[in-house]
């Protein structure tokens, strides 16, 4: 007799699945940085403290769930994966910084400035990315893919990072806090976020396949669903700025009042609406793979309901 699991065991393998990938990550992002005892001690403790501050490792999980599709998830793809956490974690630094979001809570701790000093949180970030460089490189050089080569896989970062990247994002999004409510459009938001917040996630799922070697042609379907999920993930962000405390977030609360938001441009229902026609557009986006994609699904999951693995 042939024993099928039922959708139900499947959906929660696949949740225990991912938690691992969390933990995995979790367990090597330290060990791919430099020792705390080592100079600059002070950048690479600030650099150590940004990095593994409890998040929830959405990004390195994408990643690794996209290799899977495609292949297999190795240690090589662990480390990869991490390398997306390691730029994630830069951009959360400058994020909080004075001149930026002013911030002096992330993950329920005090921002890496305040604890660290303005000067060694600019080093501290610079440290991480180049650091993720780094990875990337020596990682892709070992795996001789045969479909893509280590600058593909660093331009890929590279340019997710700069400025038709997450810079790009923040800097309009910075040049629109002195703009006129009015002269702000669903238009320009989008741009902003797509951009901030999307890129990182569409590098991270690309990533993902290109760790494994996957065909060109399959990654435009992994391309559309992490530009969905990424800006949704951004008006989840949005919504839990209005509707959590810090407790639950871990960051300052009502940190967006007075900016143009997904929530301030489309009140509450609005943004829900979106964000439930991003996500279904996402998850639409790899219907193809069947059940290969079960944690792409999951992932959106994710994101609807605004919480962890
Ligand atoms: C990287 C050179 C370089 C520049 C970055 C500051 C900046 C330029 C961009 C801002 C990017 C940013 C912080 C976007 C916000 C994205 C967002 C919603 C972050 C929260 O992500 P979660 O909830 O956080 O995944 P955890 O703590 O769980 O990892």
């Amino acid at each position: 007799m042939i024993f099928r699991p039922q959708p139900r065991d499947r959906g929660a393998a696949t949740r225990e699945r991912m938690k691992q990938w969390v933990q995995k990550v979790d367990q090597r992002l330290p060990e791919l940085m430099p020792a705390v005892d080592e100079r600059p001690e002070k950048v690479h403790e600030a650099m150590l403290y940004a990095l593994t501050g409890p998040g929830k490792r959405l990004r390195p999980v994408l990643c690794m769930s996209v290799a899977e599709i495609f292949g297999e998830v190795t240690r090589p793809v662990v480390d990869l994966a991490c390398t997306i956490e390691m730029v994630h974690a830069c951009s959360l630094i400058l994020d909080d910084m004075p001149m930026m979001d002013d911030a002096s809570l992330r993950r329920g701790r005090v921002t890496t400035h305040k604890v660290y000093g303005e000067d060694v949180a600019i080093l501290a970030s610079y440290g991480l990315l180049n650091r993720a460089y780094a990875v990337v490189v020596e990682r892709a050089l070992h795996m001789s893919l045969d479909r893509y080569t280590p600058e593909d896989l660093v331009h890929l970062l590279t340019e997710a990072v700069g400025s038709r990247g997450l810079v790009g994002g923040q800097a309009l999004d910075l040049e629109s806090a002195g703009m006129p409510p009015e002269a702000m459009d669903l238009e320009r938001l989008e741009f902003i976020h797509s951009h901030k917040t999307g890129a990182l996630f569409t590098a991270a799922a690309e990533l993902g396949a290109m760790a494994v070697d996957a065909r060109r042609r399959h990654l435009s379907g992994i391309t559309r669903y992490a530009k969905n999920l990424g800006l949704a993930f951004q008006i989840a962000d949005d919504l839990l700025d209005v509707q959590a405390t810090p407790e639950e977030t871990g960051k300052d609360g009502h940190q967006d009042q007075g900016k143009l938001t997904f929530v301030s441009l489309l009140g509450v229902d609005g943004a829900e609406a979106l964000l439930a026609e991003l996500l279904s557009f996402a998850v639409e986006s790899v219907e193809p793979l069947g059940r290969r994609a079960d944690s792409l699904r999951l992932l959106a999951e994710v994101v609807r309901r605004r919480g962890r693995l």
